[in-house]
């Protein structure tokens, strides 16, 4: 890089990419400098042949994408669970699969975004955001799940998010087939109090049976968390819904309790801009906060191969992420999932580099709509874990 002419803007036409190049000179060096520092430090200065001073001896950072320990964003690891609300954002791993009614492998999801999620800068151009320089991210690590036992599974799960969530930090949680939806909205919901939650539900499959080969698997999470009084069904909206995977028994569901289908067709057809609208509205009727539940198998089967049930003919990545970021930035946004992802039936890590810019995108919308850093707690976290989510199968 050294050695280049100053860069010259082509012209100053008001085009997105003139405003990211303004917008990247608004952004601090901060946290850089920070993570400069502390890799110099703890990593040793480097031999005497480097030129570059702020290289370490032992990669301490972000550098070189290809090295390091992995967590999310090569986040510091949190040990100690207890110290979590000190950080704007948590990543917390689900690797539980015995929900899976196809092909598993989605306990390996939270390894394998994790891994290639060390291919990305904290910054983003378009967007204008580094999340190095403006909150703060920690990796929890993995929840302890039971295979072959979904329920003391969902019970650890839950009262792993309600610790996060309860916290104030962020919670962002990296699946995991889709049957943990129902335990992480039942941690959330732990903590509401006599608010509510509305749940948007990114998928080609409904989810809502009772149960799934007798038992409650990843066809089944939003029946339990609408059963919960603080998660009315009502504002359940399920948007890319569509196929030859879609429960008969799930459909009857979603039709006795009303909650809020788009297609794929109805999306493209009325426009990201009126499906954005139209979960909005529908999400936020009586509701204090939104969940985010997004199941990777949404994104057309043939950029996401890696998951449980791919199912073609789903939205394309750009309209998944456009949805998603105008959702992110106009709701109160409580809690983000992302299930699915199945690292043993990926190929190139696509579908878990998939997951990884649904988080990243996610962080960014919360950064630009003034959520993180959280200023205050949101009103809507009730400290004190209440008993009586008001379902007798909870
Ligand atoms: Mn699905």
């Amino acid at each position: 890089m050294t050695g280049s002419p100053p860069f010259q803007p082509p012209d100053g036409g008001d085009t997105e990419a003139n405003r990211a190049l303004a917008r990247e000179a608004q952004l601090p060096l901060t946290g850089w400098q920070q993570e400069v520092d502390r890799g110099l430090e703890f990593g040793l200065e480097a031999a005497d042949s480097i030129r570059d001073r702020s290289i370490p001896t032992f990669s301490r950072g972000e550098l070189p994408h290809y090295a390091g320990i992995n967590t999310f964003l090569k986040a510091p690891y949190l040990e100690d669970v207890r110290e979590v609300g000190n950080y704007d954002v948590a990543i917390v791993g689900v690797p539980h699969d015995s929900g899976t009614t196809y092909r598993p492998g989605t306990r390996f999801g939270p390894q394998g975004i994790r891994r290639i999620s060390a291919l990305y800068t904290p910054y983003n151009f378009e967007l204008g955001v580094d999340l190095r320089e403006q909150i703060t991210l920690c990796d929890v690590g993995d929840i302890f799940t039971i295979p072959a036992n979904n329920e003391k599974s969902f019970d650890q799960i839950s009262r792993g998010v309600a610790h996060v969530f309860a916290s104030g930090a962020f919670p962002i949680i990296l699946g995991g087939d889709h049957s943990i939806g129902f335990p992480t909205v039942r941690g959330v919901c732990r903590h509401l109090g006599d608010k509510k939650v509305g749940i948007i539900h990114f998928d080609r499959h409904v989810d809502t049976q009772e149960t799934d080969l007798d038992e409650r698997m990843h066809t089944c999470p939003w029946f339990h968390a609408t059963n919960m009084k603080n998660a009315p069904a009502k504002n359940l909206v399920q948007l890319g819904i569509g196929g030859w995977q879609v429960p008969r028994p799930g459909v009857k569901v979603c039709r006795d309790r009303a909650t809020n289908i788009l297609t794929v067709t109805d999306i493209t057809e009325m426009g990201i801009d009126a499906a954005v609208e139209f979960a909005l509205e529908r999400a936020l009727d009586g509701t204090d906060c939104v969940y985010i539940s997004f199941d990777i198998d949404c994104i057309d089967a043939g950029f996401v191969p890696g998951t449980g049930w791919p199912e073609p003919g789903g939205l394309l990545p750009r309209e998944a992420l456009a949805l998603l970021g105008k959702i992110v930035g106009r709701a109160p946004v409580c809690g983000l999932e992302i299930v699915e992802v199945s690292p043993p039936f990926d190929i190139s890590d696509v579908t878990s580099l998939m997951a990884t810019r649904v988080i990243c995108d996610a962080m960014a919308h919360l950064v630009l709509s003034g959520q993180l850093p959280r200023r205050e707690r949101p009103g809507y976290i009730h400290t004190e874990p209440q008993p009586d989510l008001g379902s007798d199968w909870v």
